[in-house]
């Protein structure tokens, strides 16, 4: 190993890349902390100290999905007795009510959508990170509508939405049916700023079929990620590891996004802004006999990532899935973004804890200070955001939103269940 980090530290420190050989035995290394220190080369050389943060909101408008991937506690089954379920109405964090079938399924409706979005807008979010399952009965106009209505009521709200998997379902109940480009050129005119990373999983045919069999595969999520990027649409990418896959599927998983990054700064004109790992959350899935991922796994995952795609600029920590403790850690590990304040989280909750998952600003800062680096607020496209009282505004754009005043962050709680969510305690 010795040898091995001395050839690789001097070309990093050279601007060079590691190769697939070198990834593959790292991904076996049990020396971590060499790991941390290499992929860290790569992160100051493009990053420095700095570490970004944003002020989002995630917004899940369905838990009905047609797919039943073991790895997902979220979906709920869409039946033929939806007239019949009894219904239970209940106020969720932020004041409204949501009608929750008999096992937990939920729709909202465009309007209830438009209204978090604006709630979060009031807020001072900059972007709403809006996904869902695949739903069987609502029509493409429900996903135009969903846009159009976010980008009136919050007109520079960036609206980061839909995962490729959601992409190909709506190009397949769109009548008349519609190709990718056409459903991401719709999508666009209607709002959509960007694409989330969403429902990568893990590139591998045998993964696939162990953990997600009715989800089309890798040369379709590829394809819509293309597609979106020859359009000029900015997406971003995730792997999920930590449940059936072993460590050299994770670096094939890696290699080829860096292969398909390498494709668009070449030729396309837009590009993946951020490799985002998702650490397997085991509560309540189909796989909940398999064991979290550990810390070290988090760490090393993290690390591969950034040193595989340095031809990405950002790896963000999804501090849901990592832990916001674990994600400061990762701040020295390769990782130079912080997703984000969220405020609420359908897809994952960990044993005890609700929907409502929330950092503070003071918070993400105080967690990157402490791990000896700048904050900087970003945009959805990572360009600084600039606040001054109750304004903001982009770096460079000759507009500024005004918002409500801050206000100390209540507890609010979706199910009445978040008491597992301690927040830490603020000193900036
Ligand atoms: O696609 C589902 C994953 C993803 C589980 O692009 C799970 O900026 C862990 O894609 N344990 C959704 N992960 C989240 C996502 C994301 C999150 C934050 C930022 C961005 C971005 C994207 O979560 C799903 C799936 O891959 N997932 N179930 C689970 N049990």
């Amino acid at each position: 190993m010795a040898q091995l980090a001395t050839d690789i530290r001097e070309r990093l420190l050279a601007g060079g890349s590691i190769t697939a050989d070198e990834a593959y035995a790292l991904a076996d290394t049990r020396d971590v902390h060499t790991l941390g220190e290499l992929a860290n080369v790569v992160r100051e050389r493009l990053h420095g100290r700095v570490a970004y943060y944003n002020v989002n909101r995630h917004i899940n408008y369905t838990n009905y999905c047609v797919l039943r991937c073991k790895f997902c506690s979220f979906y709920r089954p869409y039946g033929r007795d939806m007239g019949e379920r009894e219904r239970s109405v209940q106020t969720v964090g932020d004041g409204s009510a949501i009608a929750f079938d008999g096992e937990g399924g939920y729709e909202l409706s465009v309007h209830e959508v438009i209204a978090r979005a604006k709630d979060a807008y009031d807020h001072g979010a900059t972007e709403v990170h809006v996904v869902g399952g695949l739903h069987p009965k609502l029509p493409f106009e429900y996903y135009l509508d969903l846009c159009s209505g976010i980008r009136d009521a919050c007109p520079h709200m960036h609206v980061k939405a839909f995962t490729a998997i959601e992409i190909i379902h709506f190009s397949r109940i769109a009548r008349p049916r519609l190709s990718i480009a056409e459903v991401l050129t719709k999508l666009r005119e209607a709002g959509l700023g960007s694409m989330p990373g969403g429902g990568a999983e893990i590139f591998d045919d045998r993964v696939h079929d162990e953990a997600f069999k009715t989800k089309v595969g890798e040369a379709e999520w590829f394809e819509v990620h293309r597609t979106a990027h020859e359009l000029g649409i900015f997406t971003n990418a995730t792997m999920l590891y930590g449940h059936v896959e072993t460590p050299l599927e994770r670096v094939k998983h890696l290699l080829k996004l860096r292969e398909h990054q390498a494709e668009s700064l070449r030729s396309r004109r837009a590009h993946f802004n951020c490799v985002i790992p998702l650490s397997f959350i085991p509560d309540g899935s189909a796989l909940a006999d398999i064991p979290t991922p550990t810390g070290l796994t988090d760490l090393r995952t993290l690390a591969l990532s950034r040193l595989v795609c340095d031809n990405v600029p950002h790896i963000k920590a999804f501090w849901i899935m990592q832990s916001a403790k674990l994600a400061q850690v990762s701040l020295n590990w390769g990782v130079d973004d912080l997703d984000g304040t969220v405020v609420y989280y359908d897809i994952t909750k960990r044993e005890g804890d609700g929907t409502h998952q929330e950092l503070t600003v003071d918070q993400l800062k105080r967690l990157i200070r402490e791990a000896g680096c700048t904050p900087v607020e970003r945009d959805t496209l990572y360009r600084r955001v600039l606040r001054s009282g109750n304004t903001w505004r982009v770096e460079g754009e000759d507009w500024e939103v005004t918002h409500e005043p801050p206000q100390a962050p209540t507890p609010r709680s979706h199910d009445g269940a978040s008491a597992g969510f301690v927040p830490l305690t603020v000193e900036v």
